[in-house]
């Protein structure tokens, strides 16, 4: 059930990765004779080391729904393409997970794992991200946790797993190797920062308990490059504020905390027209930037993120290279139209190498 390679898709990649980069090794032309060679003998093709690393950057520059792109030359690679064992994939995620926390000044990163070959599946990790926190549903219809990750917490429970039950309980790890069934791998506490959240001038925040993870790191993306689908390439960069304080802390099928810290701030909630949503949205997305900095965790705002996103888009038309946008998620979910990204349209076009969800590229 291997889909084979698309010698098409692997010809795109080597003009773009040669045209790139003038100095790399051999030439277009000798580099395309050996890869179908390759694919005839074994039905793939490895890329060099220096392909992959090439091919994860451009991967994150073409994502048309990622406004940090600015500084995708400097993604760390990491060449895992060797590791198959769940034991040692288990192994390099928390390795992965060190180095890119890096004790609060995250470092972009990615680890790319084994892909699939003719007769051997890939690796595959089955989290959403590596560090998300457990969902469990009430028999009243109520969720203690993370809503979004209720069906995966039940997930875990029948291979074993028990949480304490706490709004923010640290998930597992589920890994498949290329054969055999997924193995469950609880995270060690010391390779996960996270941060507790308070609020600058309102100390009641701080009691109501709430914290988060310093790392957002994608697992169940798939990471294409010229033809090939690496089923395993766990990425992360840093987070904009407004993911945590807008979507995962306000939106009503997340954590639903507006009418609560509304109701702290003393708002009146009896009509829409008072904006006490978006003033319990403003006070918590504060609380989050605030608490961030002051655990001199990375995180940036919407405002400085739009303006380097701008600065990327200038950077890379005059390298001559369109820059692929997706409005609806540039423009951050808190005061759009007061950031740059909003007042413009954006190439729509996709491209690879690309970043797709999980099993699009690959049954
Ligand atoms: C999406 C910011 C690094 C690839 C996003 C989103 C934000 C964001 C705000 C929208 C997320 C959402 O609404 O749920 C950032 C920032 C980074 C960063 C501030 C700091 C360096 C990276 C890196 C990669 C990447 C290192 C890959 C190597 C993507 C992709 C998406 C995305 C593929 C779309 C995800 C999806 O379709 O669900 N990013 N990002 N980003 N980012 Fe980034
Ligand atoms: N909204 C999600 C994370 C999505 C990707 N965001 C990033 N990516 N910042 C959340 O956990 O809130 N990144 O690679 O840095």
């Amino acid at each position: 059930d291997f889909p084979g390679v698309d010698i098409h898709e692997a010809h795109d990649f080597f003009r773009q990765y040669y045209a790139e980069n003038p100095d790399a090794p051999g030439s277009l032309h000798r580099r395309m004779v050996e890869v179908a060679d390759e694919l005839n003998r074994y039905g793939t093709y490895a890329h060099t080391e220096d392909e992959l690393a090439f091919g994860a950057r451009v991967a994150w520059r073409n994502s048309s729904r990622c406004i940090g792109r600015l500084y995708w030359k400097s993604l760390v690679v990491r060449d895992r393409r060797d590791v198959t064992d769940p034991y040692e994939v288990f192994s390099e995620c928390i390795e992965h997970l060190q180095l890119a926390t890096n004790g609060g000044k995250i470092r972009p990163t990615i680890t790319i794992f084994a892909p699939p070959a003719p007769g051997r599946r890939g690796v595959r990790i089955r989290n959403d991200q590596m560090i998300r926190y457990a969902g469990y549903r009430a028999v009243d219809g109520s969720v203690i946790g993370d809503p979004a990750q209720v069906e995966f917490t039940r997930a875990v429970e029948r291979f074993g797993w028990l949480g304490e039950g706490s709004a923010f309980d640290i998930l597992p790890l589920v890994i498949d190797g290329p054969t055999g069934p997924p193995h469950v791998f609880e995270i060690p506490r010391d390779a996960i920062l996270e941060v507790p959240i308070e609020h600058p001038q309102h100390a009641w925040f701080a009691e109501l308990g709430l914290r988060w993870h310093a790392v957002p790191a994608i697992s169940n993306m798939d990471l294409r490059i010229g033809g090939i689908t690496y089923t395993a390439a766990p990425f992360n960069g840093w987070y904009l504020g407004t993911e945590i304080g807008s979507r995962n802390f306000g939106d009503t099928d997340r954590y639903d905390l507006l009418p609560g810290i509304a109701r702290r701030l003393g708002l009146d909630t009896s009509t829409e027209r008072t904006l006490w949503k978006d003033r319990a949205l403003l006070e918590l997305n504060v609380a989050v930037l605030h608490s961030f900095t002051m655990a001199d965790v990375t995180i940036t705002d919407h405002h400085t993120e739009s303006e380097r996103f701008l600065m990327h888009l200038e950077r890379e038309e005059k390298a001559g290279r369109s820059v692929p946008g997706d409005w609806s998620w540039l423009v951050p979910p808190m005061s759009g139209s007061a950031t740059g990204v909003f007042h413009r349209y954006y190439d729509t076009t996709e491209r690879t190498p690309a970043f797709v969800p999980r099993g699009a590229g690959c049954p």
